[in-house]
């Protein structure tokens, strides 16, 4: 059984793997390359084929801005079956941006550097892997510089993101408090996604004119990051983008570590190290909640609602041991239960909730992936093991899909996965799972 889900995800990685030296997230809906995506996509590669997990990395930061920004999306063709498309997110305004491959304006969590030594970690050969982490690995170094020096306007260790595409958490009910204090314009386009996937799995209408509005302020001040975070009305410090650019500081100290000298960068790394995990705790932690909410700097307010980002914390370290159990009792209270699978992407008891769109409430993959390897190391192995289990039992039953209804039980016959099918990072990452 195991064997066999892991043959039928690397056919899913293969099929969507593209000449140009990158994988597509899922055929159809999402016909480019994702920064994220193609993190999680080179962990599954690193377990069988080296070679593509390299160039699937590679081929991202080649699309490096020369102000460090990793872009979220590479349109490596011109393909227009995805909409909005370059020619909407015209990267050209910026004046630093790539000159050799269009891309979009925002960026996506910065997983680059976690994956780096994950890759590290999993491979045979370990000289050939830390042969190319040193190549590349200064890009993912200036990547942070970017991040700190541009999206951290008070100075506090916690960066922002300028746009819910950057979340990578598209249509969290979270972002329904932003869109509440604002009033976009109605605009006219033709929708791809939902040629591809059916409507009620995905974004409103109403939704897209926010996201486009945003798109369209950042591109009348031509990208440029001061501008942006004096003006846009979408200004958010995120716990699971900060917590990942928190794990990947730590991997680039211990890459750099092993590959020596680099002592000014690592010194760098610590210090924004301790100050990030410092201002995480005492900003980001709703003690009534128990758990880690969305900072909403541009309304300076906690957005107090909560979702798996709520949780990925773990992954990076940030709880201390008390502040865990009380994390852990928070999904357990709100998220758990013999009746549903771990873990929602948003928090079941919560109006808001819904089991089948997108990012209101299904289980993901990589989320769980994420929250599986913080439990561990945290100790809760009760509670990693059922994510775990979780994850492989939602593929066995439905297959590779991008989202899973958390219900065990959904009274429907017909119950699948829902959103894109044959989905890169579910195959890449179940491929982990299973053997690790
Ligand atoms: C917009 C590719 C991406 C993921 C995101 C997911 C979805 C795109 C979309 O697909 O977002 O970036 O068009 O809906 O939400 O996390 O990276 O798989």
């Amino acid at each position: 059984m195991k064997e066999d889900i892991i043959n039928r995800a690397k056919d899913v990685l293969d099929a969507n793997f593209q000449e140009g030296g990158f994988t597509i997230p899922s055929k159809g809906l999402y016909p480019f390359q994702w920064k994220w995506d193609s993190g999680f996509i080179a962990i599954g590669l690193a377990h069988y084929n080296t070679d593509h997990a390299k160039k699937e990395i590679e081929t991202l930061l080649n699309a490096q801005w020369d102000n460090g920004f990793i872009p979220h999306i590479v349109f490596h063709t011109d393909d227009d079956s995805y909409f909005p498309g370059h020619d909407f997110h015209r990267s050209d305004l910026h004046p630093l941006s790539s000159k050799k491959y269009k891309s979009t304006g925002m960026t996506q969590p910065p997983v680059t550097g976690f994956i780096l030594q994950d890759m590290l970690n999993i491979v045979d050969d370990k000289e050939d892997m830390l042969n190319f982490i040193e190549e590349q690995i200064d890009k993912v170094y200036d990547n942070h510089v970017y991040f700190y020096e541009n999206r951290d306007p008070q100075n506090e260790g916690l960066v922002y993101i300028y746009h819910n595409w950057e979340s990578g958490t598209d249509n969290s009910p979270v972002w329904d408090d932003i869109w509440n204090t604002m009033n976009p314009p109605e605009y006219t386009f033709e929708r791809k996604d939902t040629t591809h996937v059916d409507a009620s799995q995905r974004p409103s209408k109403r939704e897209y004119d926010h996201y486009l509005y945003i798109i369209d302020i950042a591109k009348q001040n031509n990208y440029d990051d001061a501008k942006i975070a004096e003006l846009s009305p979408f200004l958010v410090q995120d716990p699971l983008f900060n917590a990942m650019l928190i794990k990947s500081n730590q991997a680039l100290i211990n890459l750099y570590g092993l590959i020596g000298g680099n002592e000014d960068k690592i010194k760098r790394l610590l210090n924004w190290q301790s100050k990030s995990i410092k201002c995480f705790n005492e900003k980001l932690f709703d003690s009534e909640l128990g758990a880690y909410v969305h900072y909403d700097l541009r309304n300076e307010r906690a957005i107090r609602h909560i979702t798996s980002s709520s949780f990925s914390p773990f992954f990076a370290n940030i709880p201390n041991a008390e502040r865990a159990k009380t994390l852990v009792q928070t999904m357990m209270d709100k998220f758990g239960g013999e009746d549903k699978y771990l873990c929602a992407s948003f928090d079941p008891t919560d109006e808001r909730f819904n089991p089948r769109k997108y990012w209101r409430g299904p289980v993901w993959i990589n989320m769980n992936w994420m929250l599986y390897i913080g439990l561990k190391n945290y100790g809760f192995t009760n509670m990693a093991s059922q994510i775990r289990k979780d994850s492989i039992e939602l593929i066995e039953r439905y297959g590779f899909f991008e989202y899973f209804d958390c219900r065990k039980d959904t009274g429907d016959e017909k119950s699948t996965g829902y959103g894109g099918d044959n989905f890169s990072w579910s195959a890449a990452l179940i491929i982990d799972l299973l053997k690790g």
